[in-house]
């Protein structure tokens, strides 16, 4: 089979993130030839650095990519067609696709959301009559009546075994196990983020933080919060409680690791946030702001499932903590370390009940073999 993805990078790196991942899960794991059309390749490069970001044509990690640029190539449409977020196919790609004998099966990824109604408008169909073509909606999330999330086949085994020697993951990160009582936090957020409150908190806790900060926009706000004017990776800054070194931005790979050997993690939109969900770790989510606050409902809903079968007590802590980061009110730092071993059992239990849905990349083909 062959497939089409289309991507286009709106901003920051989820979306080429969530593409590039499903991309090579289906090459890898279905067998599926895969042809991923990007508009910005600069934005794959830092996730997989063997990326050439100029050239049209190349393949990765068995996966055909690219460049989709203004003027699209005439082009053989494959035999489904996956619309990332929403972005519009090219024109002529459609009317490609309504020309074929056996029309493509139309699908469109969208984002993901913990909101009940996804469950009704997953699988639903949308006609285009001037096409005689029908686009599908799949929607990720977290219930079996949605389509799920991205987990490759051999994830959680291969996140138990390292995870049972941390030593091991820190050895291949090429960083120093943490020293005694040191909680060990990765920090992945927007620069909206309430940081000169966080640093502070780290600085002041109750036992040491050493933050792992990959390379990144936030860099400059941390700079000045320590009254340095730049910062590299490499760099390392000490104030009361807090050790802060900053790393390298990690290939997508070693990100996870980086997730799998921390204690907390901070993460950001949506694919850290889903990856950092199957590290089996607490997690502070930076959900991604949208308009008329949109996006505090969505994260209400997913602390509402979140939090199911938690303590009163760990989940008030859980909730009141990202409420926190995410509209900027006092942060309870030591109250949310403090519960962290029994927050990374229920995280655990979490990761390990979302394992036994189908993950996104299986119910794609399962469907497109129903249909074809
Ligand atoms: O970058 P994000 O904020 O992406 C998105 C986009 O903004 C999108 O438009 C928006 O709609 C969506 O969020 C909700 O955050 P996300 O999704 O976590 O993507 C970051 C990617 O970067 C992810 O694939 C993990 C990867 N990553 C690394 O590979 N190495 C690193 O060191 C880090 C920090 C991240």
């Amino acid at each position: 089979m062959c497939w089409d993805i289309f991507c286009r990078v709106i901003d920051n790196l989820g979306d080429i993130g969530t593409c590039w991942r499903l991309a090579r899960q289906l090459s890898s794991e279905h067998g599926i030839s895969v042809r991923l059309w990007v508009d910005d390749l600069s934005s794959l490069q830092p996730l997989y650095p063997e990326v050439d970001k100029l050239a049209d044509e190349q393949c990765c990690a068995g996966v055909e990519i690219r460049h989709w640029t203004v003027s699209f190539p005439d082009t053989v449409p494959a035999e489904v067609v996956i619309e990332a977020f929403g972005c519009e196919v090219p024109e002529s790609y459609q009317s490609a696709m309504a020309q074929t004998t056996t029309k493509p099966l139309w699908i469109n990824l969208e984002y993901l959301s913990a909101e009940s109604w996804v469950e009704g408008c997953h699988l639903l169909p949308s006609p285009q009559p001037k096409l005689a073509l029908t686009k599908v909606f799949f929607f990720p999330g977290f219930t079996p009546k949605t389509g799920g999330l991205l987990r490759e086949a051999d994830l959680l085994t291969r996140r138990d075994a390292l995870q049972r020697d941390p030593a091991r993951i820190w050895q291949r990160l090429n960083l120093p196990c943490p020293g005694q009582d040191e909680t060990t936090v990765s920090l992945f957020c927007y620069n909206s983020a309430p940081i000169t409150e966080l640093l502070n908190a780290w600085q002041n806790s109750n036992q040491p933080v050493r933050c792992l900060l990959p390379e990144g926009q936030l860099l400059t706000r941390v700079a000045s919060h320590f009254g340095r004017t730049s910062l590299g990776p490499g760099d390392k800054l000490v104030q009361g409680k807090l050790s802060l070194l900053v790393l390298p931005f990690l290939r997508q790979e070693e990100y996870d690791l980086l997730l799998w050997a921390c204690d907390i993690n901070f993460v950001r939109g949506e694919d850290s946030f889903v990856r950092a969900q199957w590290a089996g770790k607490p997690l502070v989510w930076q959900i991604y702001v949208q308009d008329k606050n949109t996006h505090l409902v969505k994260l209400e809903a997913f602390l509402d499932r979140y939090c199911k079968g938690m303590e009163a007590s760990d989940a008030s802590i859980v909730r009141s903590f990202q409420h926190a980061w995410n509209e900027h009110k006092p942060l309870n730092w030591d109250d949310f370390a403090i519960q962290s071993t029994t927050l990374e059992a229920h995280a655990r239990t979490w990761a390990s009940d979302l394992a036994g849905q189908t993950d996104i990349a299986s119910g794609l083909v399962n469907f497109c073999k129903n249909k074809l």
